[in-house]
């Protein structure tokens, strides 16, 4: 086992007194009906920054029922209007909120990595998703295709259209701060429904942010209201409301398989964006210094806390020494720290708990007799006195039954498995309870698209790493990473509209379909 000393990039300023002592200037609020509002039960919970427990960032409202009432209230009473706004105009309003947003990129880049650890360059990455939604959805403006189909009857027309669904509830997670609010609001509200977000109690002021900038782009009041508080208190009563009939939500799948039984005894629309196990192949073939930085990339990246994360490396047995020593040099160099020091390439985990979490699947790793070849550990030097950081930690030896192979440990932990050939990579690739994003180095080509094919996920890349999803495709994945529904791309429209077929019929006589088309033939 090795956990060297990591080099720790904290700004001497944070050493200090915190300098946002609990006043009113960094108190945040909800926003319902157009207004920013405290919570009913007036009271308050703490954003703390993870690279620096002393560090606080806000105050926020500790919602409830009564506060998830209301803002469906002021939803459901707007939706009788916004649905009649055309949805070309209702695009207008994104594409003003997709230049809001890049004028404020920078600024709710860093406020993001302040409240979630994130370095600054994916944290503007996270931002930029949300931008690049906003474009792709403001077009969907002049889209939202249905479609025009022959009908039996003479003097008769028969389409499908789209039709908003009503008041949709949004739960999201700390991940992704501002992309995933975006992923399932910009597709809701152009498609003509009205919004409740309920924010990740990690991450309230990226959501505060995403909601100003709607405000400011100038959203009716009602379309869009934020509830922040926690899952059992402010997201239950969302998930429960009868005046609700879309949730969609991204998180674990435990908390997944209980939304979808709360949803379905309602017969709610639920769309789930769950866990994942995600692994790259790496064969013999491959280009191992670029196997090696996806791995690095897929792995450590927000701390592999994505869910499209790189969890584990498959490696054909003919080149696992060569991978593994190239893979651990690099990792060894990685620097951990203070996510805006621009230096700083792993940032924290999003608090404690999640800490204490990654660390009981290393020591199981180690139980069921997996080798740690290196870290395994909560980071050492100052790191470990200011934040939640954790080694990036790389296990070899991994056999497909063990724990730290088949669960989701959403930490920088990734586990190497050896694998003979190509069939009995992708067959223990696919050996997991998860479907969401997996990955093959590989030059040959029909290696690519047998693994293409075989490979059972919502996302595979050819070359690259398992993370890194753009917007205008499909988002999602299989078994228990979800209940078959997509984000991101025209898919996400079916999460948030009804399909309605409409006969026109111009004949000004009673046409009977199945009856006079057959009659007819036979006269
Ligand atoms: C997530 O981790 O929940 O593909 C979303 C990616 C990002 C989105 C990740 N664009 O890694």
């Amino acid at each position: 086992m090795r956990s060297g000393p990591f080099l720790c990039n904290l700004p001497a300023a944070r050493d200090g007194p915190n300098p946002n002592a609990t006043n009113m200037t960094n108190r945040h609020h909800n926003f319902v009906n157009g207004h920013w509002v405290d919570a009913q039960s007036g009271e308050w919970f703490e954003n703390r920054n993870p690279a620096n427990a002393g560090d606080l960032v806000g105050l926020f409202p500790r919602s409830d029922h009564r506060d998830v009432d209301a803002a469906v209230d002021a939803a459901r009473r707007a939706f009788k209007t916004w649905r009649l706004v055309p949805a070309p105009k209702r695009a207008e309003l994104l594409y003003r909120v997709a230049r809001l947003l890049e004028e404020r990129k920078e600024e709710f880049a860093r406020a993001m990595t302040r409240e979630m650890g994130k370095v600054i360059a994916e944290t503007r990455g996270d931002v930029q998703e949300a931008i690049d939604t906003a474009y792709y959805c403001a077009g969907e403006g002049r889209r939202l295709f249905g479609d025009t189909v022959p009908v039996e009857l003479p003097n008769k027309f028969g389409m499908s259209v789209r039709m908003p669904v009503g008041v949709c509830g949004l739960i999201t997670p700390w991940n992704f701060p501002m992309a995933i609010p975006s992923w399932k609001a910009f597709p809701a509200l152009v498609a003509g429904n009205t919004v409740v977000l309920k924010s990740a109690e990690d991450t309230p002021l990226s959501s505060v942010n995403f909601i100003k900038t709607l405000e400011d782009a100038g959203i009716p009041a009602g379309v869009v209201n934020l509830i922040n508080g926690f899952g059992e208190e402010a997201g239950a009563p969302l998930v429960d409301h009868p005046d609700v009939p879309v949730i969609s939500f991204t998180g674990s799948t435990a908390v997944g398989k209980i939304i979808a039984e709360r949803g379905g005894r309602k017969l709610k629309r639920v769309s789930l964006e769950l866990g994942g196990k995600n692994a790259q192949i790496v064969m013999d073939d491959a280009d191992l210094e670029l196997a090696v930085e996806g791995a690095l990339w897929g792995a450590f990246g927000t701390a592999g806390q994505r869910c499209t994360a790189t969890s584990r490396v498959i490696c054909h047995e003919r080149v696992l020494s060569k991978f593994t020593e190239m893979f651990l040099a690099r990792a060894e160099k990685l620097k951990l720290g203070d996510g805006l020091d621009p230096a700083t390439q792993v940032g924290p985990l999003i608090n404690e708990e999640r800490r204490k979490a990654v660390h009981q699947y290393v020591k199981s790793g180690v139980e069921e007799g997996a080798t740690l070849l290196r870290g395994g550990g909560f980071s050492t030097g100052e790191c470990v006195e200011h934040g939640w950081f954790y080694e990036p930690t790389i296990f070899t030896n991994v056999k497909p039954q063990m724990r730290i192979a088949r669960e989701e440990i959403f930490g920088p932990v990734v586990a190497i498995l050896r694998a003979g050939s190509l069939d009995e990579a992708v067959s223990i690739l696919n050996d997991t309870n998860y479907g969401l994003s997996s990955s093959i180095y590989t030059k040959d080509i029909n290696a690519a698209f047998r693994a293409m094919r075989d490979i059972e996920a919502g996302i595979t890349y050819i070359n690259g790493p398992t993370i890194g999803a753009e917007v205008q495709l499909p988002f999602g994945g299989v078994k228990e990473t979800g209940n078959g529904h997509r984000e991101a791309s025209w898919t996400v429209l079916d999460s948030y509209t009804e399909w309605k077929s409409i006969y026109v019929d111009f004949s000004g006589r009673l046409q009977r379909a199945q009856i006079d088309t057959h009659d007819a033939e036979k006269q």
